[in-house]
């Protein structure tokens, strides 16, 4: 993405963030959908498909997590799956309208024969002619490297909450750690999908504090997804209160408003969201969902509820990348 000559910043203060979480939502959503309009097309969402191509058993203990081997959530473990299985999802996804396919690995970190066997699938599924990316955790420069040289377009890899309220979700792996995975990705020569989570107890200014670190990117993240907690039974965020439905839409808008030419994705946590609360959400600047009726291992509405729910607010999804 060129910076150049524009107006992106990227030293939004956390006190700024929160004012802009504060203002008053109509404001808040018409400033938000202004600047959407000022660099995307109008009424216009970009679908990405998931695929979990190494399930469970993940060493990390990230408290949101039904993949930490940490917790008990029933989930069974699956090996690395097959090349030719990870094509196959693709094309199903490609003949959905998916326009990007996302390959998730509960990983701490790959070795580098698994980078390996990753990029023969990212190279196969790039030539199905869809953008990929994949969330493989903490990435080395040299194997971000060969990715790129796989033709891999994003990676993957979310600051999840704020540098404060990090410690109460993660302690295996430091937000230093997260940054310098993104940096090397960037070095690469990659496309950056950086986001995070709200839901988890954060307060607001924990929201205004991701969001901040994400613009502090520079370049920021071509693709910022914010997900809303799946709470998913045997993980220690189980039981956390939900999050009022207007946080989430201030989030993305905020999101949208200090990383403006970014495709902001409303990305977990759709699965029961209303239309309506969907509608306030693409008002705010989210132009990207996930299609399908899996996540990674959760649920996603699927299909007919996705047609539905497009239908009704009269949005496409885009039939080329949105960048
Ligand atoms: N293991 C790799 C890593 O964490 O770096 C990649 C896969 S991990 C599942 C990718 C992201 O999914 C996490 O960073 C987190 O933001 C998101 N995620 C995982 N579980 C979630 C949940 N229950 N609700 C919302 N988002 C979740
Ligand atoms: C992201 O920010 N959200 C996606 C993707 N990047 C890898 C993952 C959501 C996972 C939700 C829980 C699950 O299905 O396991
Ligand atoms: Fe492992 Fe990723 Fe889940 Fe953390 S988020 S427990 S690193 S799969």
């Amino acid at each position: 993405m060129n910076d150049t000559g524009d107006s992106l910043r990227h030293d939004w203060t956390v006190t700024e963030a929160v004012e802009l979480l504060e203002r008053p939502l109509t404001d808040l959503l018409f400033e938000a959908q202004t600047a959407t309009r000022r660099y995307f097309p109008t009424n216009t969402v970009e679908g990405a498909q998931l695929l979990s191509i190494k399930t469970g058993a993940c060493p990390e203990d990230c408290a949101y997590c039904p993949q930490s081997a940490q917790y008990n959530t029933g989930l069974q473990p699956e090996r690395l799956m097959a090349t030719a299985d990870i094509v196959a999802a693709a094309n199903e996804a490609l003949a959905n309208g998916a326009t990007r396919f996302c390959m998730g690995a509960a990983w701490r970190e790959p070795s580098d024969a698994q980078v390996e066997t990753v990029s023969e699938a990212v190279t196969q599924v790039g030539e199905l002619g869809m953008e990929t990316c994949v969330t493989l955790g903490m990435l080395t420069e040299t194997q971000a490297q060969r990715l790129a040289e796989a033709g891999l377009d994003y990676y993957n890899h979310n600051l999840d909450t704020s540098p404060e309220f990090y410690g109460q979700i993660i302690t295996t792996r430091t937000y230093d750690d997260r940054l310098e995975t993104l940096g090397n990705c960037r070095t690469a020569g990659l496309k950056l999908c950086a986001g995070g989570i709200v839901g988890m107890g954060e307060s607001r200014r924990d929201r205004a504090g991701l969001l901040t670190q994400l613009a502090a990117l520079d370049p920021h993240p071509e693709s910022v997804p914010i997900n809303l907690l799946v709470k998913v039974p045997g993980t220690p965020l189980a039981q956390t209160d939900d999050l009022d439905g207007l946080e989430l839409v201030r989030t993305i808008a905020a999101a949208r408003l200090m990383m403006p030419r970014s495709v902001v994705r409303l990305s977990a946590g759709r699965e029961g969201m209303s239309d309506e609360l969907h509608a306030l959400c693409f008002q705010a600047g989210a132009n990207s969902i996930f299609l399908g009726d899996r996540l990674l291992t959760t649920d996603n509405p699927g299909e007919a509820t996705d047609q539905h729910l497009l239908d009704s607010v009269g949005i496409s999804l885009a039939a080329e990348p949105l960048l």
